[in-house]
């Protein structure tokens, strides 16, 4: 299908008669997008799906899909065909792309690596689909006012989308009311060839004029708001039962579909491991166990037994955190208000434990009748993994450490990574273009292949073209910050990117400091040898306070530099409203220098440091994470890192010795930047409470210890903008750093799951 540019035309012109009785040319950017749309999923629903005897379902309470469009016509190969087809028409099929909405369907790492695994699982020709469900107004929408984080609900249904209908609903008993679920599926195209299927389900009578000012609505009534809104990232908001009752709704669906699947292709259900793999994203849906369990036994007469075996076979489990507090442990008080049904199943899974297990902390039901999911994860499901090398590891010697002593055969690491085809092809179709001209275009369904490119190490010509791009991409992104920022930011300035949720552990206040240090530098009369381009983005949960209070402080910063005409010729500072998928394509093609800097042993992974490296960044960092195998991908000379160490860190937590204030004191630099947080400047611009709060916080506290590394971290990016000067030596490590990236393509993840957890077949 539409092999041919004429054929695209046609079919565009006919849908845009149809749809808005105009000529391609006459139509608006959105009238556009819609044609386009409908002729993509045209194309789309030619596809068949991937098949086999055995297949994955990923269960996830968040997809971070982003805009769709280009990377649709990428997978379908028609991109180029669309782009100038459009073009002889007189329209950009950018500027179309820049009028599909954004769903907002995960908060950040985790549910975008769910997004990037589907486009592989598609394109590796697995069969295997996700499963999730269909908020409509996603994770909240972050806007600026009076220098705080506000929030708004994000709207990005429209009345035409990707989503199809299925017809397919389920009913979903709760203690206290039944509901119906409605399926919509969204089409998942693998490069070149392949197809998955991303399920989403909504309930039936959900009530969008729950939703009053903001984000507030009723959270009581259950029957109507179960898909509304996705939960932010460490939300200890009251009401987080509805988020129980978000969870069970996807489980008890995500369990029927997978029956209904097996059933209709006559599987023996004894059998199901044969034909199933359901992968479990973190500890969110969880009780897909027991449910299967309550199905097995309720409606399938399985004995207690059997079923348990048989379920213990089909899941696995994935840890994306060591933070004690992020792992979920709801009130069995909780599960029993919300699905009564698999309260005995899961207190015969832990007697089961009980039994077998003296160990109270391997229990899944604790002395605070809490239930542990990831406990219940472990010993009933085939699989654990960790999503970086040295996280697996971490949980292996230390927060998992009882459950590896048990079944040490169950661990395993997958190491994450990022489809290419978004995080490349998509998002920097000109290093894509100069890579094709120089390695041939092989790397695109083999990752490693760019290794090529360091044939080209000392190659002036490769160089500066990849120098060139770079410039090209900060010069696009100086525009889209002067559109939607209204700041005007110098291209030939260094830009450095910290992007991502903001928490404490990630340090973004770390980086803060540093800027504060270098203002006060630059107020004293020492000048920076090029201005300073430091850019931040970052969602907060709305009930994290500090972490508001961070970016407080960063809106507070930027108001003083930008405005303060003896600074910014120097350096500037923007935190984007925002944050989102579409934004991250813009600003990780333009960075120079990404920013990964969390207290070692906190981040599991991150992965948008492999996003910035793809795309011919330098990372500055700590020994955490996938950092730690980048490092070892491109060697001392090609990365910047700082800090103390994992087994440092942790030792500082279990002797409970490190004193933030210590450093403070010792250090006139330390005590000078973070006295400056409730100084007479930003307290003239900003809010005394919030300022002072996080000024006691990092005193009297800082958990996340950003004081312990803050000395290093001054020095080591001093060092990092002084090489940036040595423009040779700067270029070769950009390419070295693209031609390593090969390893973190999610295929090659994708695969090793596939491997050693699913084997498909
Ligand atoms: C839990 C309970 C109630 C409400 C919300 C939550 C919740 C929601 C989202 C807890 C955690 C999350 C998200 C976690 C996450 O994104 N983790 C990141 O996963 C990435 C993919 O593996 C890693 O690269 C990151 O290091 C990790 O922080």
């Amino acid at each position: 299908m539409f092999e041919k540019e004429t054929q695209i035309e046609e079919r565009l012109s006919a849908l845009a008669k149809r749809l808005y009785r105009k000529p391609i040319q006459e139509c608006t950017d959105a009238q556009l997008y819609n044609c386009v749309l409908m002729l993509t999923k045209e194309a789309l629903a030619d596809r068949k799906a991937n098949e086999g005897k055995k297949k994955v379902y990923y269960i996830s309470m968040e997809f971070l899909i982003g805009k769709l469009l280009s990377n649709n016509l990428i997978n379908l190969g028609i991109y180029d065909q669309m782009e100038s087809v459009l073009a002889k028409n007189g329209k950009s099929l950018s500027a179309i792309e820049d009028a599909e909405p954004e769903p907002s369907l995960g908060n950040g790492g985790l549910g975008r690596l769910a997004a990037c695994f589907l486009d592989s699982i598609a394109t590796l020709g697995l069969p295997g689909d996700g499963i999730g469900l269909n908020y409509h107004f996603g994770l909240f929408k972050q806007v600026f006012k009076d220098h705080l984080q506000m929030a708004e609900k994000n709207s990005w249904i429209e009345k035409r989308s990707w989503l199809n209908e299925t017809g397919t609903t389920f009913e979903v008993v709760f203690g206290d009311k039944k509901v119906t679920s409605v399926l919509y599926d969204l089409d998942v195209a693998g490069y070149e060839s392949g197809l998955g299927k991303l399920h989403l389900f909504d309930v039936k009578g959900l009530d969008e004029k729950l939703v009053k000012k903001g984000i507030n609505f009723d959270k009581t009534a259950t029957d109507r708001n179960l898909t509304l809104f996705l939960y932010p990232d460490d939300s200890d908001e009251a009401g987080n039962l509805l988020r129980v009752y978000q969870e069970y709704f996807l489980v008890s669906n995500a369990a029927q579909l997978i029956v209904k699947e097996l059933k209709d292709a006559g599987r023996d259900l004894h059998k199901m491991d044969q034909y199933a793999a359901v992968q479990i994203n973190d500890t969110h849906p969880s009780m897909v166990i027991p449910e299967l369990i309550r199905i097995l036994t309720w409606d399938e007469e399985f004995t207690m037994e059997d079923a348990i075996k048989v379920v213990s076979k089909t899941c696995a489990y994935t840890n994306h955190t060591i933070l004690a507090e992020a792992l979920e442990k709801w009130p069995l008080s909780y599960i029993e208000q919300v699905v009564p049904a698999l309260v005995p199943i899961i207190k015969e899974l832990n007697a089961r434990v009980k039994k077998k297990y003296k160990n109270p902390k391997v229990w899944i039901i604790d002395d605070s009748k809490r239930v542990h999911m990831a406990h219940m994860d472990i010993h009933y499901g085939y699989s654990v993994n960790g999503v970086a090398a040295i996280h697996t590891d971490i949980l292996k010697e230390t927060e998992l450490h009882d459950f590896y002593e048990l079944y040490p055969q169950k661990f395993n690491n997958k190491t994450n990574g990022i489809t290419f085809r978004r995080w490349l092809l998509s998002c920097n179709r000109e290093l894509t273009a100069l890579l094709d001209e120089t390695i041939g275009t092989g790397y695109k369904k083999n990752a490693d292949e760019l290794e090529k490119l360091l044939a080209f190490k000392e190659d002036e010509k490769v160089l500066s073209a990849i120098e060139a791009i770079k410039q090209g991409k900060k010069e696009h992104l100086v525009q889209v910050i002067r559109e939607k920022e209204g700041v005007e930011l110098d291209p030939n300035s260094i830009f450095d990117i910290q992007v991502k949720r903001l928490h404490e552990y990630k340090r973004q206040q770390m980086n803060a400091l540093y800027i504060i240090h270098k203002y006060l530098e630059i107020k004293a009369g020492k000048k920076p040898v090029r201005p300073l381009t430091f850019l931040f983005g970052a969602k907060a949960a709305p009930a994290y306070i500090i972490a508001r209070d961070i970016i407080h402080l960063l809106l507070v910063m930027s108001d003083l530099i930008n405005n303060d005409p003896e600074v910014s010729p120097y350096m500037k500072l923007v935190m984007v409203e925002n944050y989102n998928v579409s934004y991250a394509e813009k600003l990780i093609p333009a960075c120079d220098i990404s920013e990964q800097i969390s207290l070692a042993s906190k981040e599991a992974s991150g992965t948008g440091n492999m996003k910035f490296m793809l795309n011919g960044a330098v990372t500055l960092g700590t020994e955490d994470g996938a950092n730690v195998e980048i490092h070892e991908l491109v060697g001392d000379e090609n990365i910047y890192t700082f800090g103390k160490d994992s087994d440092t860190v942790i030792a500082h937590y279990a002797k409970a010795d490190y004193v933030s204030r210590d450093y403070y004191e010792a250090s006139p630099v330390i005590k000078e930047a973070v006295d400056f947080i409730v100084s007479e400047q930003t307290l003239a611009i900003g809010h005394k409470e919030n300022l002072e709060r996080l000024y006691n916080e990092l005193l009297n506290k800082d958990w996340f210890m950003t004081l312990l590394d803050l000395e290093e971290y001054i020095q080591v990016k001093d060092r990092i903008f002084a090489d940036y000067e040595d423009r040779a030596k700067w270029k070769r490590m950009m390419l070295v750093n693209i031609a390593k990236a090969g390893f973190f393509s999610s295929d090659r993840t994708i695969a090793q799951y596939n491997e050693d957890i699913w084997h498909l077949s």
